[in-house]
């Protein structure tokens, strides 16, 4: 400190290095779900240190297929097969053990390997119980009494809903209740019991047993749990790649999607920064993953759907079942009024274009371009209103087909002339880049546009 004149100077204040160089990447469903990202998520791996899951529980579904086997997960993170990367689930998931630890037991026979060397769970997760699962399946069972409402949601039953209620109404159970004082733990799960008995009678929990069997969760899951929002900061600071393996998708967000047919979680991408403790300025690339065609499993407006035999004919080649609970999903064209609204919520740096292949056989293929009102007044974003969504015109552009076997082309140049005017015509529309077209289920057949 000097003084001049009677004002006090403050010497130069040394400047800290606040710019940030190792960024994450980001891997989010653009759509209603089941895009593919497990087989993306899968291929960014191989060169990321540490993939993490952010949110959803075991109601995710994501396939990956390497050589001639197929994994599906639900709540570990698809990079748990690459023997050098670190999994990590993040606070914003909810976590039910039993179905965790039953799911690595069944990944184990399938050939993965020293998982518990590689697996971090949030002491700030939040714990879903065998009776948030009932009280799922039971409010579904109230809301299909309900003629006026909103009927069923189609959930996965996996007591998502429920158990992020339990979150937001501050009375849930997180992975540090478990390993702490285990009379706290247990009296407070009684309460949460009790709580749930009030709102549903019938509901039946036998908690003796649970609390017996969360005394042995505890002891399993402890050297698995830490603070993952230390573990990747430090991870960021020492310059290793983090991968973000984005759950369920845009339009099943529960604040951006078709409300109420959502999902319980933010699936977009301010929930990979709440859900993992990222700042915002540490988000890199964001690839969203669009299936060439959309889906969706569950009740609700889908506006592009094909109920006839071309949605059949989809449903079919893409073998489009439920990951979770093997429900049959409901097929139609791509929808470009969505991937635009779920562009501007996540703002995709790439596209990872998946299922192409599956439109091999179609003699013309249809894009939704635009929603119109019944009275023919056009509709510029994709509405909040599901009645309104449920009573729209679509209008659609038709380009060629193109009849012939993609599943074996490796490169750009190698897909035939209206299978690139396809993808064009979506990053035209989109406005947003093609960087890998998936023409099949192995990690071989996907192309790197650039
Ligand atoms: P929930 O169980 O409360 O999250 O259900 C609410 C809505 O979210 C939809 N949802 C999904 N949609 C697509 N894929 C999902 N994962 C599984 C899969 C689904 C399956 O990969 O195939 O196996 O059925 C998923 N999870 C939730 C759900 O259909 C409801 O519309
Ligand atoms: P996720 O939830 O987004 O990970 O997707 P799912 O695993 O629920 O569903 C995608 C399905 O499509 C899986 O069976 C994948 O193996 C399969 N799949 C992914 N990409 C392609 C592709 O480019 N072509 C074909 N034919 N199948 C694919
Ligand atoms: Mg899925």
């Amino acid at each position: 400190m000097s003084e001049q004149n009677g004002v006090q100077h403050c010497s130069p204040r040394k400047r800290l290095k606040n710019d940030i160089r190792n960024k994450v990447t980001v891997v989010l469903g653009a759509q209603w779900g089941d895009e593919g990202k497990g087989k993306v998520v899968d291929m960014l791996a191989g060169s990321s240190d540490v993939v993490c899951r952010c949110q959803g529980g075991n109601n995710a579904g994501h396939t990956v297929v390497v050589d001639e086997a197929e994994y599906d997960f639900h709540i570990l993170p698809s990079g748990i097969i690459n023997s050098s990367a670190v999994s990590v689930i993040g606070n914003g998931v909810i976590v039910h053990l039993g179905q965790m630890f039953e799911e690595i037991h069944k990944n184990e026979a399938k050939g993965l390997k020293d998982w518990s060397e590689r697996l971090i769970i949030s002491d700030r997760s939040h714990i879903v119980f065998d009776f948030h699962q009932s009280v799922d399946g039971l409010q579904e069972q109230e809301r299909s009494k309900d003629s006026s409402g909103t009927k069923t949601l189609g959930t996965t039953k996996k007591g998502i809903g429920p158990c992020y209620s339990s979150k937001a109404g501050r009375h849930g159970l997180r992975m540090a209740d478990l390993l702490g004082d285990f009379n706290v733990f247990e009296q407070r799960f009684r309460n949460l019991v009790d709580a749930h008995k009030r709102m549903f009678p019938e509901l039946k929990v036998d908690i003796e047993e649970e609390v017996a069997k969360y005394r042995v969760y505890a002891d399993r899951v402890r050297p698995l749990v830490a603070n993952t929002v230390a573990y990747i900061h430090k991870c960021l600071q020492d310059n290793k790649k983090v991968l973000v393996e984005g759950a369920n998708a845009a339009m099943l967000d529960i604040d951006f999607g078709t409300y109420p047919y959502v999902t319980s979680s933010n699936c977009s991408i301010g929930g990979v920064c709440t859900g993992l403790g990222i700042p915002p300025r540490y988000i890199g690339e964001v690839y969203g993953v669009v299936k060439a065609y959309t889906t969706r499993v569950g009740v609700g407006a889908f506006p592009t759907e094909l109920n006839d035999d071309t949605g059949k004919l989809l449903q079919s080649l893409g073998a489009e079942f439920g990951v979770t609970t093997g429900r049959p999903r409901r097929c139609g064209w791509l929808d470009v009024v969505l991937l635009r609204h779920t562009n501007m919520v996540n703002g995709y740096t790439a596209i990872a274009l998946t299922k192409l292949d599956i439109l091999d056989e179609l003699p013309e293929i249809k894009i939704g371009v635009g929603y119109w009102k019944k009275n023919g007044e056009k509709i510029e974003h994709f509405p909040a209103n599901m009645d309104e969504l449920a009573d729209i015109n679509v209008e659609f552009i038709t380009m060629p087909g193109w009849q012939q076997d993609t599943s074996q082309c490796r490169t750009y140049q190698d897909l035939p002339v209206n299978a690139r005017n396809y993808v064009e015509k979506i990053e035209e529309l989109v406005d947003v880049p093609v960087k890998w077209i998936g023409v099949g289920k192995s990690r071989a057949s996907m192309i790197t546009v650039f």
